[in-house]
């Protein structure tokens, strides 16, 4: 405030103090160092105007980074010192009693260092352990006053800061990134009005009905606790034998055997609130609504052999994603669509809104697109920031409340508790990447590592020596909205969720054939790892009720019988008011940004071609995808015309499994070359099997049937054949291709194909 100008020393370290924004003006005759915002210019330039709001976002206004400047450091032309600050002299060698005498007890430079150091780790989230995040920002398509007071949604254009981080569930923090599992999409929204966490997964719907059941499904799912096997898997017999005893997971079960449970990229998955929540507007009237949040580049997915291979050759493929999406200027973005319904039209549904194993098909309530949300920086420290930052499903402002979902009611309590153990106490709000933009003013006082220092004698309300201050904010506060509860106190479930496999049903038969064959085919892996027949035969019983077709394929699948279906726990469910939700297959949402950021690897040798390869190069690239060069080795390649190719990738360090597409080079010799490579025939053939586009230029194409291609001289989707020479035609039929993503016809994952 004005009153504080000047009387805040200048820190170049610590520019933006909270809220004083004066601070960041040095004193006269102190020179400002450069800002060090200017250094990520790239990264932090927000995206153009969008159509919906007809204004443009500010450009590098991104008040959640800004924020952080003061805890940045920047050590670039700094003298290393001890954590006191004091220089240190020499970080080789320990203090000794002579050259060859003993270490020094008094080397408080060694003892500090090291004791830092053994200090480091942090426990682990005991779900969603690995994680990526990035920073950006929320922006309101318009003003959506009429049903909420959130601030968010207070004006067209207005924007908010955000951090998300997405997550697999199961695995320990440096697993892997392509397991078969659900994704968490967890959004901090810093509004003026508090933070508001909207904590998600990618998929709509839960395994448990009740928080009672999360510890018990969570230690079924996690590497079971005698030997600690399998990591960041769910074929294993405890989690079956789980879920195969309680069928309310079913629905939830056919979306991670979906391809859904091992997405392309955390950039083209969706994201859902899951629970129904509450909005909630100035005159107190509430609507029900649910979140869902679009991704512009559509919804993609690996197929099962893929994810595998990716894996082993790069075990952090949906981190690096992420971060050279962002790094590159190509800004990942959702849009949010609300499902707003009132309690009425709630109660009429066949099945139970505040039942969280169910979803409301679009075709019954649409979506109402709201706002997008822009990732446009990268965090600046890993462990401050993605490890650091709490979400908590408690975190929600003015205008959001909860509905009694009674899983929602047991995350509203664990994730401040699971934060006080994890973040080391009940200051965790306190920590740069948690604290609100929204000032902080209460008589919570001390706890391990407070950082705030409040002023005053008066820690307690009501009072009169502080004027009565903070004082209590009233209706402009947050008020929960008064829903009357008359019933009486019980441990139970309503009639409606009784009913757990009408939706399984009306998922699974949304889905194209190709989808529908990889679901069989998951259950077929998932269950085959399942060593106890019983649990795999409960599984299949209770598979007959979602789906005849669905149970048999994955029985054969198993050498096994279909058995007869599993009881159902009600007998005369309300009918579902629809039997097939477009909405819910992967290709009801194909992207509207083209091959962008799609990975293409061209193969290079001695000898191939290069005017065709520079051609295509640029054609891709124009079009936003990302070229490799990718040789037997890396460094650099002759072309037939004594060109030089820089290969910056090699067959080895990055194998097909990572590329969207593959261009096979003309040249004589360098086909003779790259044929006579194994890796390049393994690399072709998971091209093929995995249904990637492949162009093969020229001579190329005889590398198709060295790798065993002999179907690709007929007409096959998604491998072209070109002479080689002009790019002009054959460039935008293979951007076509790509982004098609895929194409499934041509997959050979079935057993015995
Ligand atoms: Fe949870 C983390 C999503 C049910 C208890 N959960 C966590 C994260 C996500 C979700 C995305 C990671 C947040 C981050 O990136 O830091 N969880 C969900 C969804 C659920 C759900 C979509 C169902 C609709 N969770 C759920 C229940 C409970 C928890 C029913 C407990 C009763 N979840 C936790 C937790 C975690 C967590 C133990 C672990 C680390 C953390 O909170 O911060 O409190």
């Amino acid at each position: 405030s004005d009153e504080l100008v000047g009387k805040i020393p200048y820190n170049s370290l610590k520019k933006r103090e909270h809220g004083h924004a004066n601070a960041v003006v040095p004193p006269p005759g102190v020179t400002a160092q450069p800002d060090s915002s200017a250094l990520t210019a790239s990264t932090l330039t927000e995206s153009a105007m969008t159509a919906k709001t007809g204004g443009a976002a500010r450009l590098g206004s991104n008040a959640t980074v800004e924020s952080l400047d003061r805890v940045r450091v920047d050590a670039s032309e700094q003298p290393l010192t001890t954590n006191q600050g004091v220089p240190v002299s020499d970080n080789q060698n320990s203090l000794k009693a002579g050259l060859r005498g003993p270490s020094l007890l008094e080397d408080f430079i060694l003892r500090e260092k090291v004791t830092h150091f053994d200090h480091e780790r942090i426990p682990e989230r005991v779900v969603h352990a690995r994680g990526s995040a990035a920073h950006g920002y929320f922006e309101a398509y318009g003003a959506l006053r009429k049903y909420t007071r959130a601030a968010p949604f207070a004006e067209k254009g207005k924007i908010t800061p955000v951090f998300a981080r997405f997550s697999t569930v199961a695995g320990e923090r440096g697993s892997k990134d392509t397991a078969r599992d659900a994704r968490g999409f967890a959004v901090k929204l810093y509004t003026d009005e508090g933070n508001w966490d909207l904590v998600g997964n990618n998929i709509p719907v839960f395994f448990i009905q009740d928080a009672m059941k999360f510890p018990d499904l969570v230690h079924a799912i996690k590497p079971e606790p005698h030997h600690g096997m399998p990591q960041a898997g769910s074929a294993h017999d405890t989690f079956w034998d789980f879920v195969s005893l309680m069928p309310e997971s079913t629905h939830m079960l056919m979306w991670v055997m979906s391809d859904r449970g091992i997405p392309r990229s955390y950039r083209m998955m969706q994201g859902f609130g899951v629970h129904t929540f509450r909005l909630v507007n100035e005159q107190g009237e509430s609507v029900f609504c649910k979140f869902h949040w679009k991704p512009l580049l559509g919804t993609h997915s690996l197929v099962w052999d893929e994810a595998v291979k990716i894996a082993g050759a790069d075990p952090d493929f949906h981190r690096r994603d992420l971060w050279e999406a962002i790094e590159s200027g190509e800004f990942p973005e959702w849009e949010l669509g609300l499902q707003i319904f009132t309690e009425e039209e709630a109660e009429s549904f066949s099945f139970d809104v505040l039942d969280s194993t169910k979803l409301i098909p679009e075709e019954m309530v649409p979506l109402t697109p709201v706002g997008r949300m822009v990732l446009n920086r990268n965090p600046d420290n890993f462990f401050a920031e993605t490890e650091q930052v709490a979400f908590c499903t408690a975190h929600i402002i003015p205008g959001i409340d909860f509905s009694n979902d009674p899983l929602l009611a047991g995350r509203i309590h664990s994730y401040v508790d699971t934060q006080i153990t994890r973040l080391g106490g009940a200051n965790f709000h306190e920590l740069p990447i948690n604290t609100p933009l929204a000032p902080v003013q209460n008589n919570q006082r001390d706890g391990i590592h407070r950082q705030s220092l409040n002023r005053g004698r008066v820690a307690y309300e009501p009072n009169s020596l502080a004027g009565g201050c903070p004082f209590q904010a009233g209706t402009a506060g947050f008020v929960s909205f008064p829903e009357n509860n008359t019933e009486d106190k019980v441990r139970g479930k309503p009639a409606k969720f009784a009913e757990h496999y009408a939706q399984a049903t009306l998922f699974f038969n949304s889905q194209t054939a190709v989808e529908k064959a990889h679901i069989a085919a998951a259950f077929r892996f998932e269950l085959s790892k399942v060593e106890v027949p019983a649990i795999r035969e409960r599984m299949l019983s209770s598979l007959v009720n979602v789906s005849t077709e669905l149970a048999a394929e994955v029985a054969a699948g198993l050498g096994m019988q279909v058995p007869a279906a599993m009881p159902k726990a009600i007998a005369d469910a309300e009918p579902a008011e629809i039997s097939v939700s477009p909405a819910l297959s992967l290709t009801a949402l194909p992207g509207e940004r083209g091959i962008r950021t799609r990975q293409i690897a061209v193969l290079v040798e001695d000898g191939v071609h290069h005017a065709a390869l520079a051609d295509l190069h640029l054609a891709l690239t124009n079009a936003g995808a990302v070229v490799h060069f990718v040789g037997p080795r890396v460094g650099l390649f002759t072309g037939s015309g004594e060109e030089i190719i820089e290969a910056n990738k090699s067959l080895e360090n990055a194998p097909g499994v990572l590329f969207d597409a593959l261009v096979l080079p003309d040249g004589a010799e360098a086909v003779k070359a790259l044929g006579s490579n194994i890796d390049t025939l393994d690399c072709i053939k998971d091209q093929f099997r995995h249904g990637k586009t492949i162009l093969a230029l020229g001579a190329g194409q005889a590398l198709l049937e060295m790798a065993g291609i002999a179907a690709a001289r007929d007409k096959v989707p998604g491998i072209l054949l070109a002479t080689g020479t002009d790019m002009i035609e054959i460039a935008p039929v293979f951007i076509e291709a790509i982004a098609a993503h895929r194409h499934p016809s041509r997959e050979c994952d079935q057993p015995g194909k």
